[in-house]
C-alpha cells in the first residue's frame, strides 16, 4: 500500500475542559463553544468532532430552531477554515434517557432516543457531515437482570436501520467501550458491532469509530482492532489515546503509557490505506493550569508525526526477511532500536 503524505487531524471541544472529576469540582474555567473552535488551527487540526448539542446546547427545542443555530455554527466553522468531521446524539446525559435509549425499557424514551438522534443528523447535515458516530453509553446494565440482553440486541439494530432510512446520505460509526459508565456495555467491543453492521438494512452505511482506549478496557490491543475493521473497509474514524491499565477511562495522551502500542497502531493505519481523520480523543490532566490546558492535544498530534516517521523509516523488505527466517528476537530488537532512535555503544 502506497505511503500517504499527510494525514488530517482532528478533536472534539470537550477535550479542552474544566478538569472536574467525580470527586471534585472545576479546576480550570469552562471555556466558550467559540474560543475553543479559535484553538483548532493553531494547533495543527482541521477537523472538529460533535455532539449534537456542543452544537446547538438547546437541543430539545423545533427542529426548524435546530437548523437555524447549526447553520450559525457552520458559519463559525467556514470562518475558521474547519470541517464537521463527525457528529454523536449526546443522549447519556439527557433525563430521558437515564435508563439508556435505544434499550430503554420505556417505550418512551425508546422513542426520544431516536427522535434525538434524528435532529442529530438535521445538524449534521446543517453542517455538512455525513458521519454519525453512536457511542452507546448507557446501552447496558449495571446488573443483568436489569433487562433483557437478547431483546436489546435487536433494538439497537431497530435504532441503527431507523437512522438510515431517515437520511439515506449519512453512515453510522458504532464507537464501543466495554464498561463505564455501564458496569457492561450492550456490543461492548468493535467486533461486536461490525457482527450487527451486516445485518443492518445498507450494511455498507454502517462501520465504527475506534478508540484505543476503550479497546485496551476490553482487553485487546486497539492496533488488532483497528486491522480488523480495516479488513472490513469499516474502519471511518479514530479516536487515539492511551490507558494505563484496566480502570477507569482515562483519554492520556496517546503513546504516554505504551509507546510500542501507539507505534503499532500508526503503523497499522499507515501501512492499512486508512484515510480517514486522526481524531484524538485525550483529556489534560487535572491540575493543569489554564495556560496549558491545549497541550495534551498538541503533544498527542506531535506523537501521531514521530511515531509515524518511526513507522515509515521501518523497512518493509528487513521484516519480511526476519519473518521468514521466524527471527522474531531479531525482529524483536530491530523494531525496539527503531523506538529508540539513534544507536549508542554499547
Ligand atoms: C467516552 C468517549 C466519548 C465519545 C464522544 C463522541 C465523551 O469514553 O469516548 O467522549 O468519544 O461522546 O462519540
Ligand atoms: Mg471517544
Amino acid at each position: 500500500m502506497a505511503a500517504k503524505n499527510s494525514y488530517r487531524f482532528s478533536f472534539g471541544p470537550w477535550n479542552i475542559s474544566t478538569g472536574a472529576d467525580p470527586f471534585g469540582p472545576p479546576a480550570r474555567k469552562e471555556i466558550a463553544f467559540a474560543a475553543k473552535i479559535r484553538e483548532y488551527k493553531k494547533l495543527g487540526f482541521d477537523g472538529v468532532q460533535l455532539h449534537d448539542d456542543d452544537a446547538v446546547p438547546e437541543i430539545d427545542q423545533d427542529p426548524a430552531m435546530i437548523e437555524k443555530s447549526a447553520a450559525r455554527v457552520k458559519k463559525m466553522l467556514d470562518g475558521e477554515g474547519l470541517f464537521a468531521e463527525i457528529v454523536a446524539p449526546r443522549l447519556w446525559e439527557h433525563p430521558r434517557t437515564i435508563d439508556g435509549g435505544y434499550t430503554s425499557n420505556s417505550a418512551a424514551d425508546r422513542r426520544y432516543a431516536i427522535e434525538r438522534s434524528r435532529r442529530c443528523i438535521d445538524i449534521a447535515n446543517v453542517l455538512g457531515c455525513k458521519n454519525i458516530v453512536l457511542w452507546l453509553a448507557r446501552e447496558g446494565t449495571y446488573i443483568r437482570e436489569a433487562k433483557d440482553p437478547i431483546q436489546s440486541i435487536g433494538r439497537i439494530l431497530d435504532a441503527v436501520n431507523a437512522l438510515l432510512e431517515y437520511d439515506r446520505n449519512i453512515r453510522i460509526l458504532g464507537e464501543m467501550k466495554p464498561n463505564e459508565p455501564m458496569d457492561q456495555a450492550y456490543l461492548p467491543t468493535p467486533g461486536h458491532f461490525l457482527a450487527l453492521s451486516y445485518r443492518a438494512s445498507e450494511p455498507s452505511r454502517v462501520g465504527v469509530l475506534i478508540e484505543s482506549a476503550h479497546s485496551i478496557l476490553a482487553g485487546l490491543d486497539p492496533s488488532d482492532d483497528i486491522a480488523n475493521a480495516l479488513w472490513h473497509g469499516k474502519l471511518w474514524s479514530v479516536h487515539l489515546n492511551d490507558q494505563n491499565g484496566l480502570k477507569y477511562d482515562q483519554d492520556k495522551v496517546f503513546g504516554s503509557v505504551d509507546l510500542r502500542r501507539a507505534f503499532n497502531t500508526v503503523w497499522v493505519l499507515e501501512r492499512g490505506g486508512y484515510d480517514g481523520c486522526i481524531g484524538l480523543d485525550v483529556k489534560a490532566m487535572r491540575t493543569t493550569r489554564p495556560t496549558d490546558q491545549t497541550k495534551h492535544l498538541a503533544n498527542s498530534r506531535e506523537m501521531f508525526l514521530r511515531l509515524l516517521a518511526v513507522v515509515r523509516s521501518v523497512s518493509v523488505e528487513t521484516v519480511e526477511g526476519l519473518r521468514a527466517e521466524r527471527d522474531h528476537e531479531g525482529l524483536e530488537r530491530y523494531i525496539l532500536a527503531k523506538l529508540m532512535g539513534k544507536e549508542v555503544g554499547v
